[in-house]
């Protein structure tokens, strides 16, 4: 067996997560889905890969060139292909091996394993029976983007050979199943958090005025690493000072100051899954009366978040409840009148002047998990938990982040080691 940085999920919860999949496809389907692409940078040099996670979902496996093709039966019955990028002697020397036959099987689950020359023409036999297809295509409703995907490619190539077999939308099928985590999955969740939190934990009594966002950057990059993580789960957000209100700062470029708050945003990914969690510290260890009051504020809203993120609640509601509560927090700290509140008691929408994001998304392989359009909160769902309060004019931002799994009473934290509440990061940072 190739071993790999992190431990496999074993090859069972990719066989059910097709049979799950074939379920609910009608006979005669066709499923196709291809790895992302490795993109360029310029010259000879490439970004680092990442793996398309559906793909990931369906076959636990995490090279360049791999593709998934499954032809339905009657009753859920399916056939699965994997085609792989051949291995070869030049291959070895330069970029290590890639997977053999039999590795890709026992990741996989599937026997039909083949090299990626075979694909045209399994294609044209499998098209020739197929009634209709349903290819892999990412209709997330806030991608944007000008770049041609593999699966888009591929995909206008077989609808030029094939236009008359009917395309179907495979996104809302996989976007309903990757929402609620299997058993499998949740174990590498919590490595994935885990290693985001003790990672953060451990940095803490470094942190003093002086020093730049990107050492902090670095000192996290290694706690990550250690602990097996092969790369940040998104680019990370070290924000001290001003830079607490910029919601998506990564450039990480600045020196902290003493009587700043740092606002960390990061996650480790492991196996493919997704941790993200966002802290707030003060540089030099200790929070200002204001600091705290903000900090406490935060902290209530997540707290009541995390008691109404129950199984049956309608997210949108939920969120709805959050700014209520935001609201009357804001006018705690003399950032909203109680009339500007009265007047929209039910969903205060002058939160958004200091609130402006909403407080949780659906986490797993994706960082902002796919997830069906208006979803309820069930059990075996994992989300993350994010108030933030924001206020440009003091240059003070503070946002807490946990990522939660729902149970049927309550929700668990995935990082229950890292610290929310002030004493706990003023100690921590002492270095007790
Ligand atoms: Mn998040």
């Amino acid at each position: 067996m190739k071993t790999l940085r992190y431990t496999p999920i074993p090859a069972h919860f990719y066989r059910s997560t097709r049979d799950a999949l074939a379920a609910r496809l009608p006979e005669g389907a066709l499923v196709v889905v291809h790895a992302n692409d490795v993109y360029p940078t310029n010259a000879d040099g490439t970004m680092q890969h990442h793996q398309n996670a559906n793909l990931h979902y369906l076959t636990g496996i995490d090279q360049e060139e791999t593709a998934l093709i499954m032809r339905i039966g009657k009753n859920g019955q399916h056939v699965d292909t994997l085609l792989l990028r051949e291995t070869n002697e030049r291959i070895v020397i330069w970029e290590g091996a890639r997977l053999t036959k039999e590795e890709a099987e026992e990741i996989s689950g599937i026997r039909d394993v083949r090299w990626t020359q075979e694909y045209q023409p399994l294609i044209a036999q499998v098209a020739a029976s197929a009634k209709c297809v349903y290819w892999e295509r990412d209709t997330h409703p806030r991608r944007y983007t000008d770049v041609q995907t593999r699966n888009e490619r591929m995909f206008a190539a077989f609808r030029a050979n094939y236009p008359s077999i009917e395309v179907r939308s495979l996104y809302p099928l996989l976007s309903q199943m990757r929402l609620v985590k299997g058993e499998a999955e949740l174990a590498q969740m919590r490595e994935a958090c885990n290693i985001t939190g003790a990672g953060f934990t451990a940095i803490l009594p470094h942190i003093k005025p002086g020093m730049g966002e990107w050492e902090m950057e670095a000192l996290l990059s290694c706690e990550y690493t250690r602990r097996r993580s092969r790369k940040f789960s998104f680019l990370p957000i070290i924000a001290s000072g001003p830079d607490t209100c910029v919601l998506h700062y990564i450039s990480n470029h600045k020196v902290c100051r003493n009587g700043d708050l740092i606002l960390f945003d990061v996650g480790a990914e492991y196996g493919g899954y997704a941790g993200d969690m966002s802290r707030t510290v003060p540089a030099n260890g200790k929070f200002s009366p204001r600091q705290k009051a903000v900090y406490e504020a935060v902290l209530a809203v997540h707290r009541y978040a995390a008691s109404i993120m129950l199984p049956g609640v309608r997210k949108a509601d939920y969120e709805r409840r959050v700014r209520v509560r935001m609201a009357e927090e804001l006018v705690k700290l003399d950032l909203l009148s109680a009339q500007q509140i009265q007047r929209e008691a039910n969903d205060p929408s002058c939160v958004r002047k200091y609130y402006m994001h909403s407080v949780s998304h659906s986490l797993g392989l994706d960082v902002h998990d796919v997830c069906p359009k208006d979803p309820v909160f069930a059990v075996g769902q994992v989300w993350t938990i994010e108030p933030g309060i924001y206020i440009p004019e003091e240059n003070l931002g503070v946002r807490i982040e946990t990522d939660v799994l729902i149970h049927p009473d309550g929700v668990e934290d995935l990082i229950p080691g890292a610290p929310l509440e002030v004493s706990d990061i003023e100690r921590l940072m002492r270095g007790e």
